[in-house]
């Protein structure tokens, strides 16, 4: 096994802690996805593909998970394989960090508890799926996911395919203007739905080049913005799930969850199976295409980052 460096709370594998010691190009990715998002034995291939993704890409993947109790901030592939093989793993959001840590629990780390401990380590950039966002009913169960709370508060940008369908996305949105987290869209100034290319939100700021996110990324430096930026990376119309399906099984999978009394952090989860399992795993196609477009383009945001740090490590602030 590969040495590690390990600090306080966290470990970083030594390819991560290499790249961030050079000011390489790293990307984050989450863990989540893995134990609850994607249907095992897919999940832990495609755990794999994506680091791969990122490599081939030309950044570092450095996979974040709670492996007892220790925040580990790029995974060896044993850990990744245990990870994805236990059936018993937490669901870890910022919150329960602590927790997992002073107990030495292990567990997949959501886009909030990602986005803090990369952010923590010095990772600027993060690759995800969907995001957490505000819930269809949270008029009356306060239901927004903490991803939200934690983009708000930390620098960190995220690559995404936008919101799940799942959710309310229009007041995922407004929620994203009220805690002053830079939305953008790649390519188009439409918000995708994340299996869908189009969600019919869009946003007032379309970008069509890494470079031009990096560039946000410094200005965002600069003036102070206490949080993060969040990228959503639409599929072509092409490789977008069947609108028709699914609107169908949007709504027998919000129903299923309400006759089931799902609540609280099973919410997702449930949906997300419910719906994987309906389309005869057609969304899982989908959903897995999104993640590899959001490692390539992280990486290639991570790229255009670091190159735009090494510039302006050379040039001195002029006086006046
Ligand atoms: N959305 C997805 N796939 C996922 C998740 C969200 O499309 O796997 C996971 C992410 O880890 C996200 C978490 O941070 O679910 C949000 O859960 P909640 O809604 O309980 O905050
Ligand atoms: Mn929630």
């Amino acid at each position: 096994m590969r040495s590690r460096q390990r600090v306080f709370g966290f470990v970083l594998s030594e390819p991560v802690a290499d790249a961030l010691g050079h000011g390489d190009p790293v990307v984050a990715l989450e863990s989540t996805i893995i134990t609850h998002g994607l249907p095992r034995p897919e999940n832990l291939q495609a755990a794999l593909e994506f680091e791969r993704t990122v490599a081939g890409a030309g950044a570092v993947p450095a996979t974040i998970a709670m492996v007892d109790g220790l925040a580990h901030i790029g995974l060896d592939p044993d850990a990744l394989e245990r990870l994805a093989a236990a059936a018993d793993a937490l669901k870890l959001s910022a919150r329960d960090l602590p927790i997992a840590m002073a107990q030495g629990a292990s567990g997949g780390t959501t886009v909030a508890a990602t986005a803090l401990l990369a952010s923590r380590a010095g990772i600027r950039v993060f690759a995800t799926g969907g995001i957490g966002g505000v819930h269809r009913d949270a008029g009356s169960t306060f239901d927004e996911s903490a991803d939200l709370g934690i983009l708000a508060s930390c620098r960190i940008t995220v690559i995404s395919g936008g919101v799940k369908s799942i959710l309310d996305i229009g007041a995922t949105l407004e929620r994203l203007e009220s805690l002053s987290v830079t939305v953008l869209v790649f390519g188009t100034d439409r918000f995708p739905a994340f299996w869908l290319t189009d969600s019919g939100y869009s946003v007032d700021f379309p970008v069509t080049t890494a470079d031009e996110i990096a560039q946000m990324m410094a200005a965002a430096d600069t003036i102070g913005l206490p949080g993060g930026i969040l990228v959503a990376n639409p599929l072509p119309e092409a490789a977008q799930l069947d609108p028709a399906l699914h609107d169908r099984l949007l709504r027998a999978g919000l129903e299923a969850a309400k006759a089931a009394s799902v609540r609280g952090k099973e919410i997702t989860p449930f949906l997300l199976d419910y719906i994987h399992e309906h389309t005869g795993r057609a969304s899982v196609a989908v959903n897995l295409d999104i993640v590899r477009g959001n490692c390539r383009l992280g990486a290639e945001v991570a790229r255009s980052w670091s190159v735009l740090q090494a510039r302006s490590d050379r040039v001195q602030p002029t006086a006046g």
